[in-house]
């Protein structure tokens, strides 16, 4: 947790929307990679990193010279060609992990909020269309088609706060792209970072104590402590063994054929988890932030609900270059069910990922991780979910969670 630096009290947070408000990077990748095609081209990470956080022209500019198509395209002529099809998805922009829980906590407690955006007024009112009422609990917006100079420059997040009546240093900006962290730091603002990028070596190294820049670098909203900036701490945890858990609501919820894993989890661990194929699921597992989440399960074919505990990401205790999703099912999991299906309705989130000093160590926090859900999953909130028709859809009779 961040701790305060001497002297600015916090009285507003400032959004970014794109990557840390809502998972829209995901839709960009995917459309940008179908025109990038064209050209024999694929939206790496370096023009990920170049064009994330700007507004649109700005970031296919960026794009266009990382790739090398100067003479091939200009961003116009790429802008022009992915919007119209973006414009058809963006009504199905959905609130990243934590987001939506962050924002109505906030606004309920009257902290004022921002939203300091690249992207132009049009298209972010779009981004919101299905989200009724979200545009309400900010007290300024600022978007990319109303300021002189677009992220990286200072202009979006000075505006903001003078619309807001505070000085930059009143606020803290949240932001996941390195064009918007140098943005928000220029403005004079502390930023929380919680980066999209998977190389977080292109972002700054967090400083709790820093007057301007990033204070502190997240996995995900779903970790942000608002008490640690002298604001309302949340007050809808779930407890289990003596642990706070975070409900996720709506719950995510995954579905793939069973693979085989690295095969440690039995092997060195003593625990078996159900691998589920990262490619079949590669679009919503890119929207599960990395963490340790808890929930239920259901195997194709099988009886009854299973409670679950699960880890997202990238195994740093290992350093997996690939993420994968490894739930563990608490019970009922004698039988071999590789290439069944197998439904996860994931509904809280317990931890973010870790290294250990030993293998021992992560054994030790894996099985407290299971203690911790099994006791959060039997609190009404979490066991409600249970009977979900997504899970029960597959069982072959009763849910006997
Ligand atoms: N791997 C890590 O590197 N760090 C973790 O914090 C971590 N937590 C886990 C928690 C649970 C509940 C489970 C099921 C797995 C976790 N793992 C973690 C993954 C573990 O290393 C992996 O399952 C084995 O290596 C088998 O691939
Ligand atoms: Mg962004």
């Amino acid at each position: 947790m961040a701790q305060l630096a001497c002297c600015q009290p916090v009285r507003a947070l400032v959004l970014d929307v794109d990557g840390t408000l809502l998972d829209t990077e995901s839709l960009v990748v995917e459309v940008s990679n179908k025109l990038l095609a064209k050209y024999g081209k694929t939206l790496t990470m370096e023009a990920q990193r170049a064009g994330f956080g700007k507004r649109p022209l700005e970031a296919w500019q960026a794009v266009i010279e990382v790739l090398g198509l100067e003479a091939v395209a200009s961003a116009q002529e790429l802008y022009s060609q992915s919007e119209p099809v973006l414009q058809q998805m963006w009504c199905d922009s959905r609130f990243l992990p934590g987001a939506r829980r962050l924002i109505s906590h906030l606004a309920a407690a009257g902290v004022p909020l921002a939203l300091a955006t690249s992207t132009p007024r049009a298209t972010l009112e779009k981004k919101l269309s299905r989200h009724e009422g979200v545009l309400g609990l900010f007290q300024a917006i600022v978007c990319g088609d109303e300021v002189q100079n677009g992220k990286p420059a200072p202009d979006t997040f000075l505006s903001v706060a003078a619309k807001l009546g505070l000085q930059p240093s009143e606020c803290v900006a949240v932001e996941d792209a390195p064009s918007g962290v140098q943005a928000a730091t220029a403005a004079g603002m502390r930023v929380v970072v919680v980066p999209s990028l998977l190389d977080t070596k292109h972002y700054p190294v967090p400083d709790g104590t820093a007057v301007t820049g990033c204070v502190e670098t997240l996995p995900s909203l779903l970790e942000f402590r608002p008490e640690g900036y002298g604001l309302p701490a949340f007050c809808d945890c779930i407890q289990g063994a003596g642990e706070d858990t975070v409900p996720l609501d709506p719950p995510l919820m995954l579905s793939g054929p069973v693979v085989k894993g690295f095969g440690r989890g039995s092997k060195e661990l003593g625990i078996r988890t159900a691998n589920l194929d990262a490619n079949s699921l590669s679009g919503r597992l890119a929207e599960a932030v990395t963490g340790i989440f808890l929930g239920w399960a259901a195997v194709e074919g099988q009886q009854g609900v299973h409670k679950m505990v699960m880890s997202v990401g990238y195994n740093p205790h290992y350093g997996n270059k690939e993420k994968t999703a490894e739930p563990w099912l608490l019970t009922g999991f004698e039988q071999d069910f590789y290439g069944k299906e197998l439904r996860l309705l994931v509904c809280g989130y317990i931890r973010a990922e870790a290294a250990f000093v030993s293998l021992e160590a992560l054994k030790t926090r894996i099985f407290k991780d299971a203690d911790v859900a099994r006791e959060a999953l039997d609190d009404p909130a979490f066991h409600k979910w249970a009977v979900d028709p997504f899970l029960t859809a597959v069982t072959s009779a009763q849910a006997s969670a």
